[in-house]
């Protein structure tokens, strides 16, 4: 049993992207992947769950399957973004926008860590993120293109939300990049076409908004190139975290897959001077019933990673799950990953 310890330490002022009020969290990731622990991240996790979701009048956000499972908290939550650029109340999954701040803010006061990613709509066609009908959605919101006034309302929506929190947060935009299953991947755009978007979403937020309490983190998908992970690189002074996205199935073995993908990143983090972390990981309906223990943790054994982000269990996908949940076949394994020293959780 473990319970999260906020080491807060005097801010290194590096040249890197994080501002002030953000320091602290970045330190904090910093120190605890160094220590050779890591926090466990569960995406929607307080919202909704295998088989239950909250209703749009509760305001209690202390039932969690994780929670349920192993009798304590994921120590991060991550939470989507999509649809903030519409204006929408909730999110692309349903979430409402008012109950994952409180949720988040709940979990904030417990010492816990909240990352968010965003699968904002396609701004040049109107379907949605996954729409890679045209490789000119990118080009076409960057400064002089025919959607950049409206996209840079739709970053406006986004920062204004992010705003709200008022503590500090990881931000993960434009992810999975190196694939092309988004408007803004790997063959709907250029290189410096994308980097030109991170760039423009980074100088809106920060140098605009004055928005300082952003941890920001760049996560391809399954590289295990380098020059193919920088090829996309934005910049030193625009990224926080140098993480990735990587799911069992990506290849035949997880576990040597994931260990590859690390074996590239760490050289360059180090480098670069950047927090290392698994932005997203997992196993759809998780086969294995000791995939926790057999192949998660062996994949980042030796390695200093931030945290490890597994993605959602859906309330209306039985088979979508990718977190533990009472009555999962991987229950009891759960409660060894959690009770592992390695692996921070909140009381
Ligand atoms: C995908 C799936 C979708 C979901 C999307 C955004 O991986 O889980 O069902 O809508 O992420 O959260």
């Amino acid at each position: 049993m473990k319970k999260l310890s906020l080491i807060l330490t005097a801010a290194l002022f590096a040249a890197c992207a994080q501002q002030p009020v953000a320091q602290p969290l970045l330190e904090q990731l910093k120190q605890t992947a160094e220590s050779g622990r890591f926090y466990y991240c569960h995406q929607d996790d307080l919202m909704y769950g295998h088989s239950w979701r909250l209703e749009d009048a509760d305001c209690d956000f202390s039932r969690s399957d994780v929670f349920d499972v192993c009798g304590e908290y994921p120590s991060m939550l991550g939470y989507d973004l999509g649809g903030i650029e519409l204006g929408s109340d909730k999110n692309l999954d349903g979430n409402s926008f008012r109950q994952m701040r409180q949720a988040a803010a709940w979990l904030h006061d417990k010492g816990g860590i909240i990352t968010f990613s965003w699968h904002p709509r396609n701004p040049l066609t109107g379907g949605d993120a996954w729409d890679v009908s045209s490789d000119k959605v990118v080009e076409s919101i960057l400064p002089g293109g025919e959607k950049h006034d409206e996209f840079m309302v739709w970053l406006q929506r986004a920062a204004d939300y992010i705003q709200s929190y008022g503590f500090p947060l990881i931000f993960r935009p434009w992810h999975e990049n190196s694939g092309s299953w988004f408007w803004w991947g790997a063959d709907l755009c250029t290189p410096e076409q994308f980097k030109q978007l991170w760039i423009m979403t980074y100088d809106y937020f920060v140098k605009e908004r004055g928005i300082d309490n952003l941890v920001w983190a760049y996560s391809p998908n399954g590289v295990v190139d380098a020059e193919k992970y920088m090829l996309t690189y934005p910049g030193d002074e625009y990224v926080d975290i140098m993480g990735f996205d990587y799911y069992h199935g990506h290849s035949a073995n997880f576990t040597e897959g994931m260990r590859s993908q690390m074996e590239t990143i760490l050289p360059l983090a180090k480098e670069h001077g950047k927090v290392m972390a698994v932005c997203e990981t997992g196993s759809e309906g998780i086969g294995n019933p000791k995939w926790w223990t057999e192949e998660l943790l062996p994949s980042v054994e030796g390695f200093p990673v931030a945290y490890v982000l597994t993605w959602r269990n859906a309330w209306d996908r039985p088979q979508h799950f990718f977190g533990p949940w009472k009555g999962a076949a991987c229950e009891q394994d759960f409660v060894e990953f959690c009770n592992n020293e390695r692996t921070i959780f909140v009381k």
